[in-house]
């Protein structure tokens, strides 16, 4: 029988070494460094782990963007350089000389330094959220992909009950659309957003020798086709993250000309919008419809598009 054992994953390591997320680049032992978005400590952990395979891997680390109350002990001068211990650690402004007894705060760890995966505007974004999946991937396992499907037409024009026996399906989380008020630390947010509509549950794709169909199913009915960015699909026809935009050469309804015909249009590396081509589209409301859907076509036409 497997022993059982656990390999606990520590994201933090700067309170004994030079640097934290970039253990390959310790030449700038204070400073951010053009590696510290890559996750190179969080990958070597995960190659550690992985090499063991144990029955568990404990992750330590999410949220400790904050700052830390102190108060004020006799011996200030010596009170305050105990902080050096800390690299990129810094005192905040405390708009005041500060005397024994004074409550005050350390500010946050930068970049570098911070001990933890939580996303952040700018910066690494949500590149080391992204890792963490990739290495529970990596441990748990996936299931396998999806077998493409046998090829078979889909009437635009027809009801959206053909998708039921056809087209490999893929499936969203649902209420991930839901507005967020948060509130952040000291001069931080507070974090708003209210752009979340058409919570996406389904998506299906099926194809014949001419087209490829894309099937949406939202929870609700859709906002209207005239919001700015609305129910964007894009693809990246070539495999290819190095051309396209972010690697997609394509967007469907970046222009949605009328309730039944949108537009495939390709992508430049910037984003910039070229060539056009006109589709076919069909929404709840449209005749013999069934479902609550977006089915935009796209047509493999002989002009590339
Ligand atoms: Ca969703
Ligand atoms: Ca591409």
């Amino acid at each position: 029988m497997k022993p059982k054992f656990c390999v606990i994953l520590f994201l933090f390591v700067h309170l004994f070494a030079s640097n934290y997320r970039t253990v390959f680049a310790q030449s700038s032992p204070l400073n951010l460094t053009p590696q510290t978005g890559e996750g190179l400590h969080f990958a070597e952990q995960w190659e550690r782990a992985l090499s063991i395979d144990p029955e568990f891997v404990f992750v330590t680390g999410w949220n400790e963007w904050t700052a830390g109350k102190q108060t004020m002990k006799d011996d200030i001068q010596n009170e305050l350089k105990k902080w050096d211990f800390y690299p990129g650690a810094k005192l905040g402004k405390v708009g005041k000389e500060l005397k024994t007894g004074d409550v005050y705060f350390i500010d946050q760890y930068n970049q570098e330094y911070s001990r933890d995966i939580e996303p952040m505007k700018g910066g690494h974004s949500d590149n080391y959220y992204y890792q963490l999946l990739a290495g529970i991937r990596k441990y748990k396992g996936t299931s396998q992909p999806e077998k493409v499907m046998p090829s078979k037409p889909i009437d635009i024009r027809g009801t959206f009950s053909q998708w039921e026996s056809t087209g490999i399906s893929f499936y969203d989380h649902i209420y991930d659309t839901e507005p967020r008020n948060s509130p952040g630390n000291f001069m931080a947010g507070p974090y708003l957003n209210r752009t979340g509509r058409n919570d996406i549950s389904t998506i299906k794709v099926a194809h014949d020798l001419k087209n490829i169909y894309f099937y949406i199913q939202t929870v609700e009915k859709l906002s209207s086709e005239k919001d700015i960015n609305w129910m964007l699909l894009f693809i990246d026809a070539d495999q290819n993250k190095a051309t396209g935009w972010e690697g997609y050469d394509f967007v469907v309804n970046k222009d949605v000309t009328e309730a039944t015909r949108t537009t495939i249009s390709r992508m430049d590396k910037d984003g910039n919008i070229g060539q056009k081509a006109s589709l076919p589209l069909k929404n709840r409301g449209q005749p013999n419809d069934d479902q609550s859907t977006n089915e935009p076509a796209d047509p493999k036409r002989k002009d590339g598009f």
